[in-house]
């Protein structure tokens, strides 16, 4: 049975154990890495929100982040590379009443999964998805991904990177997201009010999480420690709600501008999908048994 309160169970050493496969640890992330930061917040939005848990799913895709679905006690799918969010569009598609998470790094969300990022966003459909971004493809040996910023020193970037990068949150708000959120591992409270929200946020919803790599990003471009990342993430943030996202670019080790940047309505698909069935068909448009949850 998957927890539905903040109590300590017999034996429990920390209140976010009852969420995860305890099981499954030690986990596989280095010390200093932010992703298990990240779900530290995530097991504190799951309980602040109170959403029923047993309708509450969670899909990653492949990656050090990608091993987030494995470890939480959720109902948990860790998918192929990039395509968490096609399997997540199929299992909210299915059963319209789950509450689906997709839960990714930036590689497997904006390089290989980058065209199902902005068709769902274009879609508004209905996913929480939440990018830990570290800038780089970690699990495989630190190449450049979509977001390296320039002079990084990657696996394939000796002499630092050059090519433009995605500014994550303003490809977002362009693909047609419902709410866009920047934080970073050093913002715990924010992100996880941020992650709470958007459990009770209709649509597309997209979370950024910046968050170190200090095996392979942090130690290729010396930047030191896990706890260096923190000091560098707590001067160089700046924290403004509301700002155009075309104004939040990161750069190497320039300002990070951090905030809720969209929180708007609009229909979201399934919405859409009914609302032309029925004015095309009227009362010959019958659900699926499997997706009517209304
Ligand atoms: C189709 C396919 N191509 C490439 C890979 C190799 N691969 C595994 S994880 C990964 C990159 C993951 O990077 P990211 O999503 O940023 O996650 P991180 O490890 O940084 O958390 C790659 C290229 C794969 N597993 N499958
Ligand atoms: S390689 Fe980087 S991202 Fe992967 S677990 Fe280690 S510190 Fe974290």
């Amino acid at each position: 049975m998957t927890p539905t309160t903040l109590e300590i169970p017999d034996g429990a050493q920390n209140p976010v154990e009852p969420f995860l496969r305890m099981d499954r640890m030690p986990h596989i992330w280095c010390p200093g890495c932010g992703i298990g930061t990240t779900v530290n917040c995530f097991t504190r939005a799951l309980l602040d929100s109170k959403v029923n848990l047993d309708k509450v799913a969670i899909v990653s895709g492949i990656g050090c982040t990608g091993r987030v679905a494995g470890y939480a006690r959720l109902d948990s799918f860790h998918t192929t590379h990039g395509r968490a969010i096609p399997f997540a569009t199929g299992m909210k598609l299915a059963n319209p009443e789950l509450q689906v998470v997709v839960y990714s790094g930036d590689g497997d969300l904006f390089a290989i999964g980058g065209n199902h990022f902005i068709h769902a966003a274009r879609r508004n459909m209905d996913l929480k998805v939440i990018c830990v971004n570290n800038m780089t493809y970690a699990m495989t040996g630190g190449q450049s991904s979509s977001t390296t910023p320039a002079h990084v020193i990657s696996a394939t970037a000796p002499y630092g990177a050059f090519e433009p990068t995605f500014n994550l949150v303003a490809l977002a708000e362009a693909a047609g997201a419902s709410y866009v959120a920047r934080w970073t591992t050093y913002h715990v409270k924010q992100l996880s009010r941020s992650m709470e929200e958007v459990l009770h946020k209709k649509g597309f919803c997209f979370i950024e999480v910046l968050s170190p790599c200090p095996t392979l990003y942090q130690r290729r471009n010396k930047m030191g420690d896990g706890l260096d990342a923190m000091k560098y993430y707590k001067q160089a943030s700046k924290i403004r709600n509301g700002a155009p996202t075309g104004e939040c670019t990161l750069s190497k080790s320039g300002e990070i501008v951090v905030g809720k940047f969209v929180d708007r309505d609009r229909p979201d698909y399934l919405e859409l999908l009914r609302a032309q069935m029925t004015e095309a068909l009227g009362e010959r448009y019958v659900e699926s048994e499997a997706s009517c949850s209304c």
